[in-house]
């Protein structure tokens, strides 16, 4: 990835490859189902009852998948627990010469590693990663409270209606 890309700047420096002291960044691995990586996602929204079977499952059809899933974790090595996360997931287009869109989802930093730039460093490394992979664009979405923490990284309120069916 081609960091001097980076819109955002990062004070004190931080990087993908020295993210914080004990920490480290890298990809979701099936062994994270003991590693509190579903707890994590809990502080985002309901996460139910994933068994260990059903996490392995969706893991290897994901996996499967070839170049659509980049789930990165943040793991703090003192404890071997995973303290943030965040996917990209690539998807592709017959538009714009059958080109890919990328999805930034499931962004969360635990409550107690907040205020360290994380959350910026997950979203700054999936959005360098779309456009490395070839994505023509990326887009997430968010509540009213992160419009301005997103707006540093090139994001911008879209003029199309985030629209969804709940079922
Ligand atoms: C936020 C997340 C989205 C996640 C959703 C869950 C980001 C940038 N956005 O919109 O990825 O899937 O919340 O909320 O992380 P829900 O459970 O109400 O669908």
């Amino acid at each position: 990835l081609d960091w001097s890309q980076c819109s955002a700047q990062f004070k004190p420096a931080i990087s993908a490859t020295a993210p914080g002291d004990n920490l480290i960044l890298r990809p979701l691995q099936a062994s994270d189902y003991d590693t509190g990586f579903l707890q994590i996602l809990g502080q985002l929204t309901s996460v139910g009852d994933v068994s260990r079977e059903m996490f392995q499952s969706r893991f290897d059809s994901m996996k499967a998948c070839k170049d659509t899933y980049y789930i990165l974790v943040l793991e703090d090595i003192c404890t071997s627990q995973v303290i943030g996360a965040a996917s990209l997931i690539v998807e592709q287009k017959f538009i714009h010469s059958a080109a890919m869109r990328g999805r930034v989802e499931d962004v969360v930093v635990s409550k107690d590693y907040r205020g360290k730039q994380l959350g910026k460093l997950l979203v700054q490394t999936l959005t360098l990663l779309a456009k490395h992979v070839g994505c023509y664009k990326v887009t997430l979405e968010c509540s009213d409270d992160n419009i301005k923490f997103y707006n540093n990284f090139g994001y911008e309120k879209s003029a199309e209606n985030y629209m969804v069916a709940r079922f």
